[in-house]
């Protein structure tokens, strides 16, 4: 089946990869089943961005998010925080470990920004926008706009968690967003990647296939 090629990618438009990391891949502490099949997707389409956000769950020891971190607890549980209600998983994206490196298989030269995320030991953050408490920010909407990006693209792992949390609060900030659905793959604990989409959809989150992209060459160009 072949896609439309009709959407455009424009000037404007930013590609954020959320979390293609070791350990969200086959063989790492939280493999996001066939993980790896995105990555020659992603690198196929970043060559028709001119901008590109790599983002990088970056937890430190102890992390709030982390079964371990709570007695008794174990992964996929549920319990109440600060801040609201929290998943558990297993230790993931140890700030500095081989775990928490993205995939070497990424081939995106231009990507200008790699954006940490969930360095706070007591706050989650799945959202590369805002972290769980829903209040402290890490500055990407500002970056974006102060670089005249107005349209976000979302690709990467996991569609039900970073990438969905990431997409809401692009719409929350005034951004055009648009989810690369077989550019992504999602954890589904629970039901919640049906959930995901359907607060995407409620949300205005454009759902398209990397096939409907119209590709194009970016060139170098000067700054302005
Ligand atoms: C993620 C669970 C915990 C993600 C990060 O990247 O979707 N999921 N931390
Ligand atoms: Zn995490």
């Amino acid at each position: 089946m072949t896609g439309t090629g009709q959407i455009a990618v424009g000037a404007n438009a930013v590609l954020l990869v959320i979390d293609v990391q070791n350990d969200f891949l086959p063989g790492g502490s939280l493999a996001v089943a066939n993980g790896d099949q995105i990555v020659p997707i992603i690198n196929t389409i970043a060559k028709s961005f001119a901008n590109v956000v790599l983002t990088q769950d970056w937890h430190t020891e102890g992390h709030i998010s982390f079964a371990s971190s709570h007695a008794g607890k174990t992964p996929f549980e549920t319990i109440d925080v600060a801040y609201g209600r929290q998943v558990l998983w297993p230790d993931h994206c140890v700030q500095g470990t081989d775990g928490a490196a993205l995939s070497k298989h990424l081939a995106i030269p231009q990507a200008a920004l790699v954006l940490r995320k969930g360095f706070h030991k007591e706050i989650d953050s799945y959202s590369a926008f805002t972290e769980a408490d829903g209040k402290t920010t890490t500055g990407l909407a500002s970056y974006l706009t102060a670089r005249g990006l107005q349209r976000v693209f979302l690709v990467g792992l996991a569609t039900d968690f970073c990438v969905a949390w990431s997409a809401l609060d692009a719409r929350k900030a005034g951004f055009e967003t648009i989810v690369i659905e077989d550019a992504c793959r999602g954890i589904d604990t629970r039901g919640s990647l049906a959930t995901a989409w359907d607060a995407m959809a409620k949300a205005g989150v454009m759902r398209i296939q990397s096939r409907d992209l119209k590709t194009q060459t970016i060139v170098a160009r000067e700054g302005r």
